[in-house]
């Protein structure tokens, strides 16, 4: 990591110093972040009379101006120019740089800060490299309050691009360690591995707000209010479950509405998500890479929202008792276990698939330094970040966070809460896919002979796809005869 210093920025005499592109809320909040930093920022948006509004309401004079097309606000730049795309993901950025492009001359810097698909970007970056351009694909996280007082900022794809934008993403961006002046941004890596870290981190994100609605469901059914529920996370984030997600469940949970009528309880239970749970999913799949605490947590919105159908199936459909939850009889320490030991697996989960895409994509990938991102300004900040980091940076090779000391301490200490956890939840009916799936990898992995040995016979029996003895060297494959004459089984080597 390097450190940031602020705001004094290098300035060209001959033109502003950043252009950016969609005032909805990421780009007005990210404008105005980098207008209190001393940066000249030149806005464009497609709908002119946002743009209008937006220079007239905000606060920083001539460091903030309008233009009404992509040509002038583009002319206005120093050179290399410097553009930061924030409108929506997908084609409307192909069609923003496809604008942008014929204005643009060598080394310029294109910056998409949205949340991209990272094929997407490392699509972008090749074709743009044929035009000269330098481009960065750069995960930001922190909504819109991170956007305006400093988000976690994951920037990648054409490295030459990196000294002509470092000091300005990292002045902007989150500060965290021990002096708070580290700053939450440094380079990733090549093509798209900035938005891939991005999407890793939303996956996570998708799993820890599972992992806290899970525990909101098991207090609600053991009769706690919700103000007693919004002091518990209180106490909860005063220690190792510190964190931004548990730091707003608390607050929400204490929320009323002007009637008194506590805000949570007549919120709709219908869980919308916008796909980047689902892409980390899909990706830790392809790589091999069982990221299986998120993929129930994008599995559980899924179920959320089919409202009607859910409210049929009770009907239906019977639980273990009648009222689901009523025998259950939980402590406050098993559910605060339950919780922490299936963050420490999801986190595990997640790194393990950073870990594949580097070697997959030849990324390099730093993880230590992919912890310290996210220690502030994105939403899954939390303290156990700094564990994470710390255990990447005394093993660099650390082949599983789970193998960390720390990790095996904390595991040790908390995953008796979360067996007790499960079994009480599942055996009272309550849906706890989260936890369940956090304990069900932690058995599985710290199994040393499982039962796939079953699954090999079977392949092999209906399939011909053979198997690996465990009385021969490994890469050694053999096939059975399973319905030969007899039974008599025929074994032999085959290449993998
Ligand atoms: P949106 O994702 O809602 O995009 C709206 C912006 O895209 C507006 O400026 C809009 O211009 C522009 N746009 C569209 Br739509 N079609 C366009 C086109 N054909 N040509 C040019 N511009 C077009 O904005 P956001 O919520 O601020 O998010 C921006 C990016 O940041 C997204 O990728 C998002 O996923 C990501 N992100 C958002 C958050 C968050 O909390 N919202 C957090 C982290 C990342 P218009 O005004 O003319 O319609």
């Amino acid at each position: 990591m390097t450190d940031a210093t602020s705001p004094s920025p290098e300035r060209s005499s001959d033109g502003r110093d950043v252009g950016l592109v969609g005032l909805a809320v990421m780009g007005q909040n990210l404008v105005l972040n980098l207008a209190e930093h001393g940066y000249r920022v030149s806005v464009y948006n497609r709908t002119t009379e946002t743009t209008d509004e937006f220079v007239a309401r905000q606060e920083f004079g001539d460091h903030i101006v309008g233009y009404e097309t992509i040509e002038q606000m583009v002319a206005s730049l120093s050179r290399p120019r410097r553009i930061i795309l924030l409108v929506k993901a997908g084609v409307v950025v192909d069609k923003v740089i496809e604008s942008l492009t014929p204005f643009l001359d060598d080394g310029d810097i294109i910056i998409d800060g949205g949340n991209s698909l990272y094929t997407d970007s490392t699509r972008r970056q090749t074709a743009l490299a044929d035009h000269g351009i330098h481009f960065v694909g750069a995960g930001v996280s922190g909504g819109e309050e991170g956007a305006r007082n400093g988000p976690s900022i994951m920037p990648g794809g054409a490295s030459q691009a990196w000294p002509h934008i470092k000091d300005m993403l990292q002045a902007i961006s989150a500060k965290a360690g021990p002096g708070q002046d580290e700053p939450c941004c440094d380079w990733v890596g090549p093509e798209g591995a900035g938005h891939y870290v991005k999407m890793i981190h939303n996956g996570i994100e998708y799993g820890d707000m599972q992992v806290l609605a899970e525990a909101y469901a098991l207090m609600s059914a053991q009769g706690q209010s919700n103000s007693e529920m919004a002091t518990t996370f209180d106490q909860w984030n005063q220690g190792r479950l510190k964190s931004y997600l548990v730091e707003i469940t608390s607050e929400i949970l204490a929320h009323t509405d002007d009637d008194g009528v506590s805000t949570i309880d007549v919120i709709l239970d219908a869980a919308g998500q916008k796909g980047t749970g689902k892409w980390t999913v899909i990706s830790a799949m392809e790589l091999g890479q069982p990221m299986m605490l998120v993929a129930e947590a994008v599995g559980a919105r899924m179920v959320s929202s089919f409202v009607e159908t859910r409210a049929q199936a009770q009907q239906l459909l019977p639980g273990p008792t009648d009222g689901a939850g009523s025998d259950l009889e939980l402590t406050l320490d098993d559910i605060g276990d339950a919780i922490y030991a299936a963050k420490l697996i999801s986190y595990a989960q997640g790194f393990m698939t950073l870990d594949a895409a580097s070697s997959e994509f030849e990324w390099n990938l730093d993880l230590g330094s992919v912890a310290k991102l996210w220690r502030a300004g994105c939403i899954i900040r939390a303290v156990f970040l700094d564990d994470i980091a710390r255990a990447y940076a005394e093993q660099p090779d650390l082949e599983n966070l789970l193998f960390d000391p720390f990790f095996v301490d904390a595991l040790s200490s908390a995953v008796g809460g979360l067996r007790r956890t499960v079994v009480a939840a599942t055996a009272a009916g309550l849906a706890v896919p989260a936890y369940a799936s956090a304990l069900t990898f932690y058995d599985g992995f710290r199994t040393a002979r499982g039962s796939a040995n079953l699954i090999q016979a079977q392949r092999d029996y209906f399939g011909a796809h053979t198997y690996e003895r465990l009385d021969k060297p490994r890469g050694e494959w053999f096939h059975t005869d399973w319905v030969g004459s007899g039974g008599a089984a025929v074994s032999g080597s085959y290449s993998a």
